[in-house]
């Protein structure tokens, strides 16, 4: 034995038989974790679900394996959340925009045109201001760990081209369930109707709505283009997906084992950030090709629309938003600069 030891000593074998000691070490249980979420397996949403999946599975040695369950099959967003509140469920990503009912002060990324580009978005949501709302969750029962990007949002309706704020006219628009969409389609001319995500395509296949907005990448991998004829880009609003765990769930963690879903977070959020940015890239050609006529909004339009939504702008000021919007539009211009 003596002579074995010093031999594994000498070639430094030892070190290689103490590496997996010092590993399972780390106070990492074998767990199951259940990340829902609304969009189907092969969109962009789920490709970062399955990110996340293997790098939880890298980083555990195998022990944290999650589980990801798509097409809202554990729910609306709204639903998840209520299960992650109550540790019914782990995990979900989802809308921020339906996450008001909860932290009121999310609603101030609904307000429309405040970003430029997606960097703008970035250097916010991972900066102070996003992270100061994110930490508004946890007395909410919830941990919201990073920012992925749904993207810009677009119109689409089944009825007409939308080339002017007029052609909203009568539009029976589907929205999140969120009052700033409510107020600003409204405000538009447009019938706002709020709905679930998960609801969305059968209302617009049976003509209980006529159209919605989403990114483009939203409007192709959830085909929304057999039931919608025409695809405005108008960008009105840019819209982050905010990844969440159930507080209750999560303060039962080790140190070792939330460290290691910071961890897989970031790199999920890097790695579906560029994941989305590529892909929607090839969407308007994706869409023109599966029929959807596609028309950008000028320039004068947008500006109009800008016009007509400063009610809600000032509705959400007044209600008491006003120092959240004054801030988070301090840290937008700190980037443009
Ligand atoms: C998916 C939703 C979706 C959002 C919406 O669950 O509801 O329109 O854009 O991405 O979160």
């Amino acid at each position: 034995m003596k002579l074995l030891r010093s031999v594994l000593l000498a070639t430094g074998l030892a070190a290689a038989i103490l590496a997996p000691v010092a590993a399972s070490a780390q106070d990492i249980k074998p767990r199951l974790i259940r990340f829902g979420y609304g969009l189907s397996e092969s969109s962009n949403q789920g490709r970062a679900v399955k990110f996340f999946v293997e790098e939880m599975s890298k980083r555990s040695g195998g022990k944290l394996k999650v589980k990801g369950f798509a097409d809202a099959s554990l729910g609306s967003d709204i639903q998840m959340q209520n299960a992650l509140i109550g540790g019914a469920q782990e995990m979900m990503v989802g809308s921020t925009a339906t996450l008001v009912g909860i932290v009121k002060d999310f609603a101030v990324f609904d307000l429309p045109f405040l970003f430029n580009n997606e960097q703008e978005a970035d250097a916010v949501f991972d900066g102070p201001f996003g992270q100061k709302l994110a930490a508004k969750l946890n007395e909410k029962g919830l941990v919201g760990l990073v920012y992925w990007e749904n993207g810009f949002r677009n119109l689409t309706n089944s009825k007409r081209p939308v080339e002017k704020v007029e052609d909203l006219k009568g539009i029976k628009l589907r929205v999140m369930q969120n009052p700033v969409y409510i107020d600003m389609f409204n405000g538009f001319g447009a019938n706002a109707v709020p709905l679930s995500f998960s609801e969305l395509f059968t209302a617009m296949e049976t003509g209980t709505v006529d159209g919605q907005e989403n990114p483009v990448t939203t409007i192709q991998s959830s085909k929304f283009y057999e039931v919608q004829k025409y695809l405005t880009i108008s960008k009105h609003v840019y819209s982050p997906w905010i990844v969440l765990a159930s507080k209750r769930w999560y303060d039962g963690l080790s140190a070792d084992e939330r460290k290691i879903i910071a961890e897989a977070a970031a790199a999920s959020r890097d790695f579906e950030r560029k994941d989305s940015r590529d892909a929607s890239k090839q969407s308007i050609a994706y869409l023109k090709d599966k029929g959807m006529q596609i028309n950008e909004l000028s320039d004068a339009e947008l500006g109009r629309m800008r016009e007509m939504v400063k009610p809600a702008m000032d509705k959400f000021a007044a209600e008491g938003g006003a120092d959240l919007l004054n801030e988070l539009q301090g840290e937008i211009n700190k980037v443009r600069k």
